[in-house]
């Protein structure tokens, strides 16, 4: 995707950290103008700068005020996308998408949720810390295709897993889509041994998977 794109976050960075929301949404807007795909701003523009955030906290360069700031304005961004993004034809696929219990880092999955609803899926965006029964729960009323689950803290690993196991006692067949920075410090191994739960690293990729994915039943 959109391999000749090279687009600098300098502006969007600098202008998250000075808490300048409206400039933040006006770099989005002009970059949409210019029919750059969402997708390529998620990774190149937002995900980033927040990733530059988090090594700025880390080295105590900017303050957790900060950082919050910054996350709250990227969660306002992406909802003002929202209507972009849900415009174009649906079709009958659903997939929920939730983080796993304890987890409140919840910017990576709704972008994981955008992807799915750009290629006219209904999504269920449940966000961060659902509890494993409550999501079992609700995946068996809504009968997705496709549960979805985000994992950014290492020391969650073991909770995706019992929830895994969990879900495999209820649901035994469902594809589960596993994905977050976790599982760049390990933890793929762990979940490659349970049958059709999928790791996936990042949007492309689950473009790729959405595109061709054929349902079992
Ligand atoms: C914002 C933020 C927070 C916010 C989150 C707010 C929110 N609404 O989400 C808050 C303040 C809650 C927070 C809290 C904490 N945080 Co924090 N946080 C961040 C920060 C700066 C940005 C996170 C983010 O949104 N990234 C951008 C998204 C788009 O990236 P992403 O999640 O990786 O998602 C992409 C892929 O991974 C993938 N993906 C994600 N999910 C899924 C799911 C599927 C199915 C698939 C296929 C793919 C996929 O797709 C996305 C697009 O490519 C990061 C820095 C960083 N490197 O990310 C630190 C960071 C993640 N936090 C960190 C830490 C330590 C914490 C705390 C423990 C701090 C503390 N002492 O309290 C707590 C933990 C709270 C908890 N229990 O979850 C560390 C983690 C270190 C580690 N080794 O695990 C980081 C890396 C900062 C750092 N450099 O130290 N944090």
């Amino acid at each position: 995707m959109s391999d000749d794109i090279q687009l600098d976050n300098s502006d969007f960075l600098n202008s998250l950290l000075s808490g300048n929301r409206s400039m933040c949404s006006k770099i989005i807007q002009e970059h949409l103008k210019n029919q750059i795909p969402v997708q390529y701003l998620y990774e190149n523009i937002i995900k980033k700068s927040l990733y530059e955030v988090g090594e700025l906290w880390e080295s105590n360069k900017i303050t957790v005020a900060t950082e919050h700031l910054a996350s709250a304005i990227v969660e306002a961004i992406l909802n003002e996308l929202y209507f972009t993004i849900v415009g174009g034809k649906k079709n009958i696929k659903s997939v929920v998408v939730s983080c796993v219990e304890n987890e409140f880092h919840q910017i990576g999955i709704k972008m994981v949720s955008d992807i799915f609803e750009l290629n006219g899926w209904n999504s269920f965006f449940l966000g961060a810390n659902t509890p494993t029964n409550e999501l079992i729960k609700f995946t068996k009323i809504i009968k997705p295709d496709i549960l979805a689950i985000s994992l950014t803290l290492n020391y969650n690993l073991p909770i995706l897993e019992r929830m895994i196991q969990e879900i495999r006692k209820e649901i035994t067949d469902l594809p589960v889509l596993v994905g977050g920075q976790a599982f760049t410090r390990g933890g793929k191994d762990a979940v490659a041994k349970y049958s059709n739960v999928i790791y996936l690293p990042n949007l492309n990729a689950i473009d790729l998977f959405i595109k061709n994915f054929q349902p079992t039943n």
